[in-house]
């Protein structure tokens, strides 16, 4: 009504009011006594609410709304500014109404008012348990509304509010104040989404945000509290010191993820996906997810070997679980709680991946209401991590979506020793989720049954609009960061106050027992219950230890690495593939260059032309598809390919429909999801690789734009990728494409940090690759995805050579045998003097040179494999040598990167015998900036491999690798030092 009100009141004044002033200079045409059709409206009493919420709309983003009224509510806002701007030259009223104000618009001054509660309520919401946040904002305060004390019992319309009506000025207060400034703070007026918008403010306002447990629900609230005490306690007490990361302070988690389950099976969820960090990890472990205590109490013991039969193990904090979990009707909800590295929200976007893979699972992939990611993390970790900005960022995208998850932050306002002031630029540290427009809950952690309310809300929520949504939980941390640390040191204001802090469970109980719902002898049974649990659970866990052996465990070993898997398909099926993949529906009009990629394509599958790589890699792919292998490609630009080599998508030139051949290949073929990735490295990778462990069956291929952005996932690599097996005993066969390869083109770009890759190879937890033809990686994609071994694939994937003549395979090489860890040299195959090995592209620079240079007498073998290293075929192409031949490495990598630092010991243990270096000088950046010097340094290395003394004059070597260090001139450099001449004289 206000509105309707308003403009009637407006129209009669016989003041003018500035408001319609405004709106005749903005509009002079619609605001005469013609309104438009829009404005028109206004007089229509019906039309309030939708006014009202046309204007929250304005309000929260001016575009959502169409011109007319958006002139119309700046010219009503400027109206009703509370003190109008000064007029040049006339006094600024100071304090107090402006007269035409403060008496004409009382109803638009309430509406304001409820504006301002639902955007700002949460400001003076009670969310901190300690009280020591400020709960002020004189934006919220009467006066600004140009109200007093005297207006509280006048009647106005409330508009939406709680169904509207007539309320005096003091019951809309209350309104407000109860839902939106109680003990739940809610940020949620940035959500552009007026659907959602709406539906949250509706939601919220009709239960005044307030939970109506049943007197069972808040008793079985109360017992998981208490549940969570009394663990945090007994261990407290018999593990003095361990390191456990407690949850106290933030027990209200315990009940939140309890009626989370609960609200499972009416919403048609079947699975849950937690991931979590250290703090609160073992109380959800054995609270949540039913790990059995005896088990854990194990654990603490200082005999303890874990249990894995291969590997290191990890840490208790860190162990991840899966159980089917019974909720009070019966119904079991699948919950998994994903293994845990220390960095801190690396596990975010791989549980993510683990979420979309399930669902998969659970043909749940268009609503994706079956299974619900859970990520809860801590306050300084969410704000200060970017992977949690990168992972909220997949949440809506096509190839990443999961469908909304849940967040829920254990807010103890403090990281470690470090407290907000330090650690956020921001108020709340949810912040991130507002730059996606994300409903954002903040919940006094001393009100479980708030937290509960919420958590309930969050999933209706996260079921209706499939959107990601935060749960804060504002609480405390007893102890120091761990339970060696003390907090004192830093902190003695804050913990006096803790200390002198009733626990959360002694609140909710003293509240259920003076509303009746529970009596004292019933909370006295509920905690002495759970501590026998406790005392017979640590008794078993001491007789289980006795039986403890420590012993060192072997290396994780895995020969079958190294067998042979069968990779060729039959010319005949080639063929036909290569008819599929370049043939697109006859209404496409295609880009004309497209066509004659696929025709080429064709051609080349039908042995009519040389193939290239990413002809072979679409017949690797297109030859898994139909023998029922799935396959996801990911990576930034990935549908085209970085270097314009793939093509997997092509679109029609006039409407940019999108056709993947590799998805229309036959009614019975597995599916093929390729997408173009986010600018993120670290969350894709991570997802990919979670995505990986839970889809065994498919092939899952990340690719990087180019190789050395891998670094930007480097704690996935490290954490997950290469370690997880050891840690944890999971595998997955994820592979990853790194274009890398020296072209002169600066120090970016040059390289995918092959050193790194193997420098974390052990116990055969990943084979690392530089295939050097499109056969060769054609077999090595399909071993990778036929081999019944889940294993990490690294490969080293071209760049330049995608479109060198040089690099190219004969059809019939993907008919025959299968991937080759060691290429033997095909041209001079026996009794060579010397032998160079190497590994991807240098090798055709190393040919080129030694069929220029008429040399008979040196063999070039290639490493295709590096890891691991197939040392019987390495050993049986070499012994066609002569016994004494030198051997010699060469790489274009700089001596400390490439393959040559993990190469080097192991070859000369090997073979034993000194193997010569050949390549770049170590360096500290990886290439030069300038293409000559590459080209001069190029040259110079391939000489250096042959043994033969440069044919460039000394002094323009010199000059160039001074130039390329910056350095003054030096007075030798590598491929001129005698050292060379040396080798080359004795010759
Ligand atoms: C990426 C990363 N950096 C640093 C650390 C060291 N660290 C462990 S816990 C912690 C504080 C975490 O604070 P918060 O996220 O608020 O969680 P809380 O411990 O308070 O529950 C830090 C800095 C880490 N584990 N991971
Ligand atoms: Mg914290």
């Amino acid at each position: 009504m206000i509105f309707a009100t308003m403009v009637r009141d407006l129209k009669s004044s016989p003041e003018k009011d500035p408001a319609l002033e405004t709106l005749e200079r903005l509009n002079p045409n619609r605001a005469s006594s013609a309104p438009s059709p829009a404005l028109g409206r206004l007089g229509h009493p019906g039309n309030a609410a939708f006014l009202e919420e046309l204007y929250e709309s304005w309000k929260t983003d001016a575009s959502s709304v169409d011109p007319t009224w958006r002139a119309f509510f700046e010219g009503f806002e400027l109206g009703c500014q509370l003190r109008p701007p000064a007029r040049s030259g006339a006094p600024v009223p100071h304090g107090g109404p402006t007269p035409e104000f403060g008496n004409v618009l009382p109803q638009a001054r309430i509406y304001n008012l409820l504006f301002a509660y639902r955007a700002l309520g949460h400001t003076l919401a009670h969310l901190d348990p300690l009280g020591l946040t400020p709960e002020e904002n004189s934006d919220l305060a009467l006066s600004t509304f140009r109200f007093t004390e005297s207006d509280l019992d006048s009647i106005f319309d409330s508009g939406t509010l709680g169904g509207g009506g007539p309320r005096t000025l003091r019951d809309i207060l209350t309104y407000l104040k109860q839902t939106y400034c109680d003990h739940i703070g809610v940020e949620f007026m940035h959500i552009m989404n007026f659907a959602i918008r709406r539906w949250l403010r509706d939601r919220m306002e009709r239960s005044r945000n307030q939970p109506t447990f049943s007197p069972a629900q808040q008793r079985r609230i109360l017992e998981k509290v208490i549940a969570a005490e009394s663990l945090e306690r007994f261990l407290h007490t018999r593990y003095v010191g361990q390191k456990r990361f407690s949850l106290e302070g933030g027990e209200t988690l315990i009940a939140v993820l309890d009626t989370l389950l609960e609200s499972c099976p009416a919403s048609g969820v079947e699975e849950v996906v937690i991931g979590m960090a250290h703090r609160g990890r073992l109380n959800v472990l054995v609270n949540t997810l039913g790990k059995s205590r005896r088990k854990l109490f194990t654990e603490f013991h200082e005999n303890y070997v874990p249990e894995t039969v291969l590997g290191d193990g990890d840490v208790k904090y860190h162990l991840g679980y899966e159980n089917d979990v019974a909720t009070s009707t019966g119904k079991k909800i699948r919950v998994s709680l994903a293994p845990n590295p220390s960095h801190l929200e690396a596990v975010d976007p791989v549980v993510e991946g683990m979420a979309r893979a399930r669902q998969r699972h659970r043909e749940d992939t268009v609503k994706r209401e079956k299974v619900v990611p859970v990520l809860i993390h801590g306050d300084g970790a969410f704000i200060g991590q970017g992977v949690v900005a990168e992972t909220l960022n997949l949440s809506r995208l096509e190839g990443y979506r999961t469908g909304g998850t849940i967040h829920i932050i254990v807010n103890n306002q403090i990281a470690f020793t470090t407290l907000a002031p330090d650690s956020r630029s921001t108020r709340y540290c949810t912040a991130p989720g507002k730059a996606l427009g994300l409903p954002i809950f903040h919940v006094n952690g001393d009100d479980p049954l708030a937290a509960a309310y919420v958590i309930q809300l969050a999933l209706e929520f996260r079921q209706k609009f499939h959107e990601d949504i935060i749960l804060d939980i504002v609480c405390y941390r007893r102890h120091g960061h761990n339970e060696g640390d003390e907090p004192n040191f830093t902190q003695p204001t804050l913990y006096s106050e803790i200390d002198a802090h009733p626990p959360v469970g002694r609140l909710l109980a003293r509240q259920l027992l003076d509303s009746g719902v529970i009596t004292e002898e019933e909370i006295q049974k509920i905690r002495s219950q759970i501590d026998t649990v406790s005392e017979d659970a640590l008794r078993e866990s001491r007789e289980a230890v006795t039986k403890f052996q420590p012993k060192l465990h072997p290396p994780i070993s895995c020969p079958d690495l190294l067998k042979e898997v069968p990779t060729a398909v039959p010319a005949k099926k080639l063929a036909d593939l290569g008819q599929s993949i370049s043939t697109i529906p006859d209404d496409f009009q295609i880009n004309s260059k497209i066509r004659k990629l696929l025709d080429t394509r064709k051609a080349m599958a039908e042995g009519k032309a040389p193939l290239d790589w990413a002809c072979a890699e679409h017949l690797a792919f297109a030859s898994l598809l139909t023998q029922n292998v799935p396959i996801r490609l990911s990576g930034q630009d990935s549908r085209r390919g970085t270097f314009s080599q793939r093509h997997a998508a092509i679109y029609d030139l006039r409407t940019r429909a999108r056709f993947i051949p590799l998805k229309n290949l036959s009614k019975n073929q597995a599916s093929f999801c390729v997408y173009n990735s986010p600018l993120s490295e670290a969350a894709v990778l991570g997802f990919d690789y979670g995505y990986s462990l839970d889809c065994p069956e498919m092939l899952v291929l990340w690719e990087a734009q180019f190789g050395d952005f891998a670094n930007g996932a480097q704690t996935q690599i490290d954490q997950y990728i290469t370690s997880s097996e050891s840690k944890w005993g999971t595998t997955s066969r994820l592979t990853l494409l790194l274009p890398h390869g020296y072209h002169g083109q600066g120090p970016e770009h040059s390289s995918a940090r092959l050193e790194r890759f193997l420098q974390l190879c052990a116990e055969d937890n990943m084979a690392v690759c530089y295939p050097t033809t499109p056969a060769n990686y054609f077999h090595l994609l399909r071993r990778q995805a036929l081999r019944k071994i889940l294993k990490p694939l690294v490969v080293m994937t071209p760049k330049g050579l995608l479109r060198d003549s040089r690099a190219t395979s004969p059809v019939a090489d993907l008919t025959r045998g299968s991937f080759e860890e060691i290429l033997p040299d095909s041209e001079i195959t026996h009794g060579a003097r010397r032998i160079i090995l190497c590994s991807g592209k240098v090798f055709y620079d190393l040919r080129d040179y030694r069929t220029k240079n008429k040399i008979t007498d040196t063999a070039i073998i290639r490493l295709e494999q590096i890891y691991p290293l197939h040392t019987p075929k390495l050993l049986s192409a070499l012994k066609r040598h002569s016994p004494d031949a030198e051997i010699v490495w060469c790489q274009e990598e700089s001596e400390n990167m490439g393959a040559w630092c993990h190469l080097a010991l192991k070859l000369q243990n090997l073979l034993g015998k000194q193997i010569r270096y050949a390549g770049r000088d170590a360096s500290s950046s990886p290439a030069t900036g300038s293409l000559a010097i590459h080209n001069l340094e190029q040259t110079l290395l391939v000489q250096e491999a042959f043994a033969i003394p440069s044919s460039i004059p000394p002094k323009f070597q010199t000059l160039a690798k001074d130039a390329k260090r910056g350095a003054k001139p030096r007075p030798s450099s590598r491929a001129t030092s005698k050292k060379n001449h040396k080798i080359k004289k004795k010759k």
